[in-house]
């Protein structure tokens, strides 16, 4: 009884929550009540814990977070039914409190506030009025199994020919308990099938095609590749640039309805659509974009030719009016970055971008436009699919990161990485080319030098960068005898500052300290 018990609260909540997810692929793409809970977990991660906040912040394995979301709903769940079956309603309540928290999540996570509300409501109320009714036919099946066979004289008149006694009311349980599932099962493949919005999004990318430049992208410089096996190419390609966002599921945004707002602290409130967008004097560069999260040493940066629209053009339009020192982009997904007015109205690049090395933005990376800001890390500058910049004072709004432990600022700090040898690997004797990459955007890189066993500083062979912001491929032959080594790299900037040797973790404010790789070299 106790496993039917579990049983029937697992059927019960899985078919309150796939009719949720079935209702809200009509209200919402983004609107999902599995998803809320675990966005909630994400948000409430307290600041300071800093393993969490660098898993969660940095690549969080977000399969894994589901996996484990549905073990422990399910869990619940199961707990509910053989609550519920001990004590009337008891199970009830356990289902009650998650709709709240799942209420709570959906509220907090998505702007459509009033739409999101009978979503949650729905799943949890749908969930508890199964649960009543299917302990409810369990109830009667263990109790009319606990009385004896109701009329022994029956029994005697073809005992042959009768079926092994099955009382009606465990047959009445197990159709309700079927029936229940199959809806579960019914609602759930409609539920995937409406969540194919993300294909049909896909589909309309894959047709749109980007206007030409009015700018293109100055050209790579020869010589910029070092050609070196194992340096990584000076321009990464879409599918292998790191993808950090707080984002469970992809936002899934139909450019026929994507607009952008400009709204706050301005002279003349902008709506901008996609066909808007794309009619501009659009620009193409190179920026390398890199996540505050990036350890030293690590691979949260990447390099690519983006294609967009000026925001100081865009602001120009607006006019900000006095006072205004900050401009706090909104994602449809309702994640915030507060970036300094200044950064975006200089004479630097900063992009409305929708091209990312020659192809619309991939959903992951923003489609259908994002924000790419020479100089900062992305969490305060590099706003996917975003749908609002509202012109403010850093004295009245925040960023998303900024009250969970993260500076209010985010410049980039001036960095490098040594990518061949790999940290730990044995080389042979002799010559041993090292080569790797340095960033200091906006200023540009002036320098790079190796030192060996915390010897001199030997200059290394600086390649061309594409531009002040991106990053910049070096390398250096040094002459090893067999032994073992300690290899730090060290990139000084444009203007002479060389970057700090002190180690610092990544939050608040970006990583510092010189990658350092051991080799063993063999004879
Ligand atoms: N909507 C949204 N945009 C976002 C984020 C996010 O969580 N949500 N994360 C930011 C962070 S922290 C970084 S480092 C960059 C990463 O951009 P990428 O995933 O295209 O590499 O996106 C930024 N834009
Ligand atoms: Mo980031």
């Amino acid at each position: 009884m106790t496993a039917w018990a579990a049983a029937a609260g697992v059927v019960a909540v899985g078919t309150g929550l796939a009719l949720g997810e079935l209702a809200a692929g009509f209200v919402s793409p983004s609107l999902s009540p599995v998803t809320a809970v675990g966005g909630a977990v994400i948000d409430a991660v307290p600041p300071g814990v800093k393993d969490w906040a660098v898993s969660l912040f940095g690549t969080a394995d977000k399969i894994a977070l589901l996996g484990g979301m549905g073990l422990l709903i399910a869990a619940l769940a199961a707990l509910s039914g053989i609550v519920e079956l001990r004590r009337r309603l008891a199970g009830v309540a356990i289902i009650a409190v998650f709709g709240v928290v799942g209420l709570v999540a959906v509220l907090g996570r998505t702007e459509l506030t009033v739409n999101a509300i009978p979503v949650p409501l729905l799943a949890a109320v749908l969930s508890m009025i199964l649960l009543r009714w299917l302990v409810r036919r369990l109830g009667e099946w263990q109790t009319g199994e606990a009385r004896p066979p109701a009329d022994p004289g029956l029994e005697t008149t073809a005992p042959e020919t009768t079926a092994p006694r099955q009382p009606p009311s465990r047959r009445r349980f197990f159709q309700a308990l079927g029936g229940t599932a199959a809806v579960a099962a019914v609602a759930g493949v409609l539920a995937s099938t409406i969540r194919g919005a993300a294909a049909v999004v896909s589909e309309l990318r894959s047709k749109l095609a980007l206007p030409a430049p009015a700018s293109p992208a100055p050209p790579v410089p020869a010589g910029a590749e070092v050609r070196l096996d194992g340096v990584g190419p000076l321009v990464t390609p879409n599918k292998d640039f790191y993808r950090i966002d707080t984002a469970l599921r992809v936002p899934v945004v139909d450019p026929g309805q994507w607009t952008l707002k400009v709204t706050g602290l301005v002279e003349r409130e902008i709506s901008l659509d996609f066909a808007a967008l794309l009619a501009k004097p659009l620009i193409e560069r190179h920026v390398t974009i890199a996540c505050v999260s990036n350890e030293v040493g690590g691979d949260l940066i990447g390099n690519a030719r983006w294609l967009g629209w000026p925001v100081r053009e865009l602001l120009a339009l607006a006019r900000p009016k006095d006072g205004a020192d900050m401009v706090l982009s909104r994602s449809t997904d309702g994640w915030t970055a507060g970036t300094p007015l200044d950064v975006l109205t200089d004479d630097r690049d900063a992009l409305l971008a929708v091209g990312m090395n020659g192809e619309p933005l991939p959903l992951e990376h923003g489609f259908p436009a994002r924000l790419i800001v020479p100089g900062l890390y992305g969490y305060v500058s590099a706003t996917k699919w975003v749908t609002e910049l509202k012109v403010t004072r850093f004295a009245d709004d925040v960023g998303y990161w900024t009250p969970r432990g993260w500076s209010e600022r985010g410049p980039i700090k001036t960095s490098s990485r040594i990518d061949v040898p790999r940290d730990g690997r044995s080389v042979r004797a002799g010559t041993v080319a090292f080569g790797g990459v340095a960033w200091a955007q906006h200023t540009g890189i002036g320098r790079v030098e190796l030192r060996v066993n915390r010897g001199a500083w030997e200059q290394a062979e600086l390649a061309p960068g594409i531009s002040h912001d991106t990053w910049y491929q070096w390398k250096l032959d040094l002459p090893l005898t067999p032994g073992q080594y300690e290899v730090q790299v060290r990139a000084t900037d444009l203007n002479g500052a060389a970057q700090v040797e002190d180690r610092a973790p990544v939050a608040p404010s970006g990583a510092t300290g010189f990658h350092t790789v051991r080799v063993d070299v063999k004879s």
